[in-house]
């Protein structure tokens, strides 16, 4: 079965320009010049013309960072693989990577295999894990090579949630160490959770109970004395390193001094630490509870917002993911309204991702191109995924969507298709929409409807990063 998508601008990482874009069951077989000999004839031979006037045509977006059914906080996160990859599928990303649990004492094998028994036939696109390691001892070790063989070829730690994931400097070194040797990729939630937890203490016996106060302990300062210290551990162990869901513009500002001398360190934004506050959206009584996550929102009476959106433009920051992890206010989130540590974290968006960093075009922070590197090349390169992800060319999946930039709506909890009873977006405007979206050359959204299935996606072995050196 051939399609060809004509009149529309092909974006990729490296520009926009009208092309056709020539499918040959589930693979990109030829991106065509409008009007030239091989076009006209792509098209005679084609079973399928599918018109992207007006539209742009870009590769589907590749969401590095989710947690579909993550147990946390004494409850699971709300989207399980079959909805919250459809939710996605409706946001014009095409490919995640989800992190699978192991904790101290847990088999890391058992783990995985856990979660590929979650994913397994139930997802509407493509997927890939990460592995969380909680318990980095001798076996834990040993079976970070055994998992690179297997496509799982990055390993996050965490210098946060003390008792619970959090692995002392000597084991992170050691994990770095085993990464350098293998060559996986060292993920870092980056904050200082042992400090954390004594400010989140002492508000408590202040009595100081309410979710804003979340926001509030978990200074920008220790976020940026992490992930400095991370950085200083990486060079020691001499792995690369990727710091998930920066927040605080002190943070930024580590990485990118670690960047200009040389080192081999990336970092991840998610669409609320550009858009969302403490002030205006975590002061609100309980309700603020929906905007717990970690790292937290940051003030407004800084400049987080401005700096996060430079950083995307000078590189410093190489990935938009989501961090998506959704929890209901009712029976969730609710765990917590007498003390916000019992809030579970997380902020559901795997839906909203490419509408909400498209955004940033509009307003003129990014170009169409980069937008494209941020949500979809440069996340399947940093996770081995190039190129049969996150471009358009020959030989790549034909995970393609079509957007719509003259459409506007607005986002809302009774629009979206994430399993959650309200929306951390509720009201935002939105201009531009996902039209249309094919994984491995299926078309799964069409005229506002998914017309996907239950276990399409596949599994994907990932290759090493393509930013080793
Ligand atoms: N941060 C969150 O907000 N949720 C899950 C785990 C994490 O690190
Ligand atoms: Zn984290
Ligand atoms: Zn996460």
């Amino acid at each position: 079965m051939k399609k060809l998508i004509k009149n529309g601008t092909v974006i990729t990482s490296t520009g926009a320009d009208p092309a056709e874009v020539l499918i040959d069951g589930e693979t990109i077989v030829a991106v065509l010049q409008p009007g030239s000999e091989v076009a006209a004839s792509a098209e005679a031979g084609a079973d399928e013309i599918i018109d992207a006037s007006g539209l742009y045509v870009i590769p589907g977006g590749v969401d590095g960072h989710t947690h579909m059914e993550l147990p946390f906080g004494g409850t699971v996160a709300s989207d399980d693989f079959e909805n919250g990859t459809r939710a996605a599928a409706w946001g014009g990303t095409t490919t995640i990577v989800d992190f699978a649990v192991q904790r101290a004492g847990e088999s890391v094998r058992d783990c995985l295999d856990q979660w590929f028994a979650k994913a397994e036939g139930k997802c509407a696109i493509d997927y890939g894990f990460h592995q969380i390691i909680g318990g980095v001892d001798d076996q834990s070790l040993k079976d970070m090579d055994a998992l690179v063989d297997e496509g799982i070829t990055s390993f996050k730690l965490f210098m946060a949630y003390p008792g619970v994931f959090l692995s002392d400097d000597g084991q992170i070194l050691r994990a770095m160490q085993q990464a350098a040797g293998n060559g996986a990729l060292i993920m870092m939630h980056a904050e200082n959770g042992l400090a954390i937890d004594v400010l989140a203490e002492q508000a408590v016996e202040r009595g100081e109970t309410d979710p804003v106060n979340h926001g509030l302990v978990r200074r920008a300062e220790f976020e940026s004395e992490a992930t400095h210290r991370a950085i200083q551990l990486a060079k020691v162990g001499a792995a690369p390193l990727y710091i998930v869901h920066l927040s605080a513009s002190e943070a930024l500002e580590q990485v990118a001094i670690a960047r200009d001398r040389g080192a081999n360190v990336f970092a991840e934004t998610c669409p609320q630490y550009l858009y969302l506050n403490v002030e205006d959206h975590m002061d609100r009584g309980f309700d603020g509870a929906a905007y717990v996550c970690s790292t937290p929102l940051r003030t407004k009476h800084a400049h987080h917002h401005e700096d996060l959106w430079k950083g995307l433009r000078t590189n410093d920051l190489s990935v938009v993911a989501t961090d998506h992890c959704p929890f209901c206010m009712k029976d969730q989130k609710e765990l917590g309204r007498d003390d916000f540590r019992a809030i579970p974290n997380g902020i559901g968006g795997v839906e909203h991702r490419m509408d909400l960093i498209y955004q940033g075009v509009v307003n003129g922070e990014i170009t169409l191109p980069r937008w494209v590197e941020l949500c979809a090349t440069t996340p399947a390169r940093m996770f081995g995924l190039y190129p049969k992800k996150g471009t358009i060319q020959p030989g790549a999946d034909a995970d393609i969507v079509l957007y719509d930039p003259n459409r506007t709506w607005t986002i809302s909890e009774e629009n979206h298709h994430m399993n959650m009873d309200h929306s951390a977006w509720e009201g935002f405007e939105i201009n531009g929409h996902v039209h249309t979206v094919m994984s491995r050359g299926r078309v799964i959204i069409e005229n506002d409807s998914y017309t996907g299935s239950t276990g399409h996606g596949q599994y994907l072995r990932r290759g090493l990063s393509d930013y080793l050196i």
